[in-house]
């Protein structure tokens, strides 16, 4: 299997072939467009691209194969590059036996290809097909991934193996880096449990008393009356680009190269971490996005469905791990080898020391934002263990329906105008917060006021508070939510929509 490893002449040539070529798995993984014969019947053009919902077998570590949903039979799904403003055709076929939903995560589409039943996005019907055709923007790192419920089935959602990269070229590329590697995190197997292992400490611990106060007092009374913690989330196996540490082919590097890494954190509901012994990452952008100020960092720290691009310059050879900080993750498969050119050995982990994770670190030091034309407050709850024994989740005392049909919005947006939400957790739980359709920028977090660093995801600490504006550029309806799959299937969303 491939770990999305190529030279950057590849992808140029892989870009110039991608007008009437399908994406399909090969032999060695992802990234390989293949100009083949239409699927979809001589009377219609061919799509730039297809994309194979299918439930496949996938092998993890050597005999250790997981039966899952699939994109194109692999996983993770195909590396998908378009290019920014230049419109594209997808056939997206279902071969599942259940309502399917594409979602085009990071990217300014309307809502019919968004790919959310919420905001109206139409469904992929059971063993049918549907073709879209859109214009990719913005430019930078984005992903697609299944918009489907899950409640309590660990087998669907995000629980099981729909998610691919996309990669939007831009129409400038400095391109300041020798080659690109892109990495997917995701964990398999997943069971329940009560009571989570969530990393708490890497968020700088800027919390506000009477948010810790009121979530506390709301525990203690749930747990007096007997009721045990919500359920939690747990995995069987972790890996990244779909193998478990030490199963995969190793990164190989040569001493001087500078390696752009463009890490995708596709968990269904963990928090991830990575650092590279004797390495640092010089991140350069957020979720797609160029940071205002890039900065160099001994470990990366990704909520669910957030994405890091940072350059390591390799200038340490050896043979390394490259992992997660959790040992118990990273030796049930969080990391892949990273190999110089003509080293042996066993890849070697040497653990980090613990810097707090700043989001602020890559913003423009005393940056404040532009006023916004309107401010909506949202307070965050749990209602613990309220939902046949899974915790409910409130925004303004508000759960969205279980059963996911559109309900009315809670937020009126008028187009041009820019909104800032003031966020307030009253929960222990950290999480990564997700606005479709648009991008925002952070305005507050940790504690400070700060500008310039555009996110679609951002992770709000425990008992914290954060701010995020965005410009109501996209109309129609735009759904936000927690992307914790936990926590989104059970009440933690909204609708937007524009008047
Ligand atoms: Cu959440």
């Amino acid at each position: 299997m491939s770990h999305l490893l190529s030279s950057r002449r590849t992808f140029l040539k892989t870009a110039a072939i991608s007008t009437g070529a399908l994406l399909l798995p090969t032999a060695n993984g992802l990234g390989q467009a293949e100009t083949v014969a239409s699927q979809s019947g001589a009377d219609e053009a061919k799509a730039d691209y297809a994309v194979r919902i299918k439930v496949a077998p996938i092998e993890v570590a050597p005999n250790r194969i997981i039966s899952t949903t699939t994109y194109n039979s692999q996983f993770p799904g195909p590396l998908i590059r378009l290019k920014e403003g230049q419109q594209v055709t997808v056939d997206i076929f279902n071969d599942t036996d259940l309502p399917e939903q594409l979602h085009w995560h990071g990217q300014m589409v309307p809502v019919d290809i968004d790919g959310a039943s919420e905001e109206g996005t139409p469904f992929i019907p059971p063993h049918g097909k549907r073709r879209i055709t859109f214009v990719p923007k913005p430019a930078g790192f984005r992903f697609y991934h299944t918009h489907n419920r899950a409640g309590a089935n660990l087998a669907a959602g995000q629980y099981n193996g729909e998610v691919g990269p996309v990669y939007i070229e831009p129409k400038n590329d400095p391109g300041d880096y020798d080659r690109e590697v892109f990495l997917v995190l995701k964990e398999f197997e997943p069971t329940f449990s009560r009571g989570g292992d969530m990393p708490q400490n890497f968020l700088p611990p800027v919390t506000t008393k009477t948010l810790e106060a009121q979530g506390e007092s709301a525990m203690k009374a749930s747990l007096a009356k007997g009721t045990p913690k919500g359920y939690e989330v747990g995995y069987r196996s972790f890996t990244i680009n779909g193998r478990m540490l030490g199963h995969g082919e190793p990164i190989r590097v040569k001493r001087g190269e500078r390696v752009l890494f463009h890490i995708l954190n596709g968990s269904a509901t963990e928090i991830r971490s990575l650092a590279l012994p004797g390495h640092s990452f010089r991140v350069v952008a957020l979720d797609g996005n160029p940071v205002p100020k890039p900065a160099q960092v001994s470990v990366l720290w990704l909520g669910t469905a957030e994405r890091i691009s940072a350059v390591v310059e390799m200038n340490h050879p050896g043979v390394w791990i490259m992992g997660d900080l959790d040992d118990d993750d990273r030796h049930h498969g969080m990391g892949i080898v990273v190999e110089y050119a003509g080293e042996k050995g066993k890849g070697q982990w040497a653990a980090p020391t613990l810097q707090h994770w700043f989001y602020t670190r890559f913003a423009k030091t005393g940056a404040q934002p532009q006023a916004p034309d309107q401010t909506f407050d949202m307070l965050f709850q749990k209602d613990n263990a309220a939902e046949h024994g899974f915790n409910r989740w409130t925004i303004n005392g508000v759960a969205y329906p279980m059963t996911g049909e559109m309900i009315s919005p809670s937020v009126h947006l008028t187009q041009g105008k820019r909104y800032r939400i003031r966020m307030r957790n009253a929960s222990d739980d950290i999480h990564p917060i997700h606005l479709h359709r648009h991008s925002f920028e952070l305005t507050k977090i940790h504690g400070k006021a700060t500008s310039g660093i555009f996110k679609d995801v951002v992770m709000l600490g425990d008992y914290q508070e954060a701010e995020i504006d965005f410009v109501a550029d996209n109309p129609g309806m735009t759904l936000f939510h927690c992307h914790q799959q936990l926590h989104m299937d059970f009440g933690f969303m909204t609708l937007f929509d524009y008047v």
